[in-house]
């Protein structure tokens, strides 16, 4: 094939020019203050920077092996003025970031959360990033339903932020959205947020500017909202939380991101380290026949992950903001950017249970599919039987009647036409030549989810000042912020999304509504048979995915795609609830 041969001949007469060393002007409040005691104190001077530390583009950025950049693109970087947070502080003198701590708060309580500056050692590697309260992840926040905490946030990282609290029905005033809710805060700066939690079950927070850097670099953390009812989930042996990430690493360094915009623009920055709970390999200890819970939500800026528990029994109980209707047995599950998913793994037997992520690669260049399993850690079971015994209950599939009545209601509405169609696209100009014969070629076939990066090269060249990722409103022709969509209060919306295979690179993207709850009724024409309430629904290539929107929280609420780099470059627009 054409590209394959493109592909194998590398360019001998092409060498990279030599970066030119940027300095980073313009970056505020690079204040070099982390310590948590000083927290709210505002940033003083500017931490001293360090000639040594001056920023390069790395030149290649890492390839998978055997894979040579295409030969029109050796020597190329990104449109950009690479930005590296904390680039010239001395990391050995950044606190070392913390694991998450649980943070109970009841109706009523205040909570501080500082983003701050900490130091991170990844396979022997240490890097200057960001943290909540020195923790990575941030402090899980455990409230009981319907409790309203007031939540104080300080910006002390060198990037004006938010907190947006993903999946929970808040008032719209503290959504967190810049341009639309609120004011970024600058750095040093600081914003009070009331967070009212109307549904159980497992939310996160994470900032709402540039997600591409600050999501990346630590900026995320779990709620989780606590029903009443003492067998809302079954019984287990124990509880764990999952969030799932990965980090782009090149040799000792991270690769740059783009100060003035997103690189990896195409399919979004895909690491090649996979985190959980921030670091690279997860391990648990149990007894025999331990059944455990897991709470599990990707924090990864593009990556859909498919996670399973070395063969042992999965049961999948619920997900972004409700239980499923039904609870079901199921080999592995699959969780797309910013998704949650609650499931019970029961330890059935003595030995090593590796949790991995098992997926389809594709590789671009060859045009063919291969299978790839990537190990997250290992759940390690000792002989001694786990009391009590929770075999029973966990081979029970319950049937969670309260989650079917309570949509009862919005049954009428699954199969009407839709109230708004949206067709999922991209367009693009000025990338390099060689990008745009490839992809030429390489639409010929697509794979309705891409799970890896399989042209990091094309994908890193590509900022959004060259891409455009479009939300196009079918009837008006109207796309992204153009698109004025209004919905009264307590109405119920049918939107139908259809991911175009026919544009310059389809892709698979996770759709998030702030704000309210949804229901995906049906995919491609197929009637969903087991419902649950989500805020997020992927959306793979060539689908078309109907979705009921139960608007009934008032504000100008975003919807948009979750990876990252997709939402830096346009793919956004506002549902207004009137
Ligand atoms: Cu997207």
């Amino acid at each position: 094939m054409l590209v394959a041969a493109l592909r194998t001949t590398v360019a001998t007469s092409q060498v990279p020019p030599k970066p030119v060393p940027k300095s980073m002007p313009g970056m505020p409040g690079m204040s070099g203050m982390t310590d948590s005691s000083k927290a709210n104190r505002p940033p003083s001077k500017p931490a001293a920077r360090r000639d040594t530390m001056a920023m390069d583009m790395p030149m290649p950025v890492p390839m998978p092996k055997g894979m040579p950049m295409i030969p029109g693109l050796v020597g190329l970087t990104p449109p950009v003025t690479p930005f590296l947070p904390g680039a010239g502080m001395d990391v050995k003198r950044l606190p070392a970031a913390k694991p998450s701590q649980i943070t109970r708060l009841k109706d009523g309580d205040t909570l501080d959360l500082s983003a701050t500056f900490v130091r991170r050692t990844i396979k022997g590697h240490s890097f200057a990033m960001y943290g909540f309260n020195g923790q990575v992840p941030g402090p899980l926040i455990r409230v009981p339903q319907n409790a309203t905490i007031t939540v104080r946030f300080h910006n002390r990282i060198d990037l004006p932020s938010t907190v947006h609290w993903h999946g929970v029905r808040l008032d719209n005033r503290f959504d967190g959205v810049p341009g639309l809710t609120q004011d970024s805060v600058a750095p040093g700066g600081d914003y009070t947020y009331t967070v009212h939690f109307p549904d159980a079950g497992i939310y996160w927070y994470h900032p709402h500017v540039r997600e591409d850097i600050e999501q990346a670099m630590g900026l995320f953390g779990n709620m989780r909202v606590d029903s009443p009812e003492r067998d809302y989930y079954s019984p287990v042996n124990r509880e764990e939380t999952l969030l799932l990430d990965d980090l782009l690493v090149n040799g000792d360094t991270l690769i740059p991101f783009g100060k003035e915009a997103p690189d990896y623009a195409l399919m979004g920055r895909v690491g090649n380290v996979l985190l959980v709970n921030g670091e690279p390999r997860y391990s648990l200890r149990a007894k025999k026949g331990e059944v455990v819970r897991y709470f599990i939500t990707n924090v990864s800026s593009s990556r859909t992950f498919n996670v399973s528990f070395g063969g042992a029994p999965i049961k999948v109980v619920a997900s972004d903001v409700s239980r499923f209707e039904r609870e079901e047995r199921v080999p592995s599950v699959v969780v797309a950017p910013a998704e949650r998913y609650v499931v019970e793994v029961r330890f059935d037997r003595p030995g090593q249970f590796a949790v991995v992520n098992a997926i389809q690669a594709i590789n671009h260049y060859q045009g063919e599919f291969s299978a790839e399993v990537d190990t997250l850690g290992a759940v390690t079971v000792d002989a001694a039987a786990a009391t009590p015994d929770y075999a029973r209950a966990f081979a029970t599939l319950r049937t969670n009647t309260e989650v079917s009545k309570g949509i009862e209601r919005y049954r009428a509405y699954f199969n009407k036409p839709p109230d708004k169609t949206l067709t999922l696209t991209v367009a693009t100009n000025t990338l390099p030549l060689a990008t745009v014969q490839f992809m030429n070629v390489d639409t010929a076939y697509f794979a309705p989810v891409e799970w890896v990066d399989g042209m990091p090269d094309m994908n890193w060249l590509s900022t959004s000042k060259q891409v455009r990722w479009i939300l196009r409103d079918t009837a008006s022709g109207k796309e992204n912020m153009d698109i004025d969509w209004h919905a009264p209060r307590g109405s119920v919306v049918k939107l139908r999304i259809f991911n175009d295979p026919k544009s310059f690179h389809p892709m698979q993207h996770p759709i998030h509504l702030h704000g309210q709850r949804m229901l995906v009724v049906a995919r491609d024409g197929v009637a969903t048979k087991n419902l649950v309430w989500k805020d997020t629904a992927i959306i793979p290539v060539g689908s078309t995915v109907d979705i009921i929107i139960d608007a009934s929280n008032p504000g100008a609420w975003m919807l948009h795609c979750h990876i990252a780099e997709h939402l830096g470059a346009g793919m956004m627009t506002v549902l207004h609830v009137d």
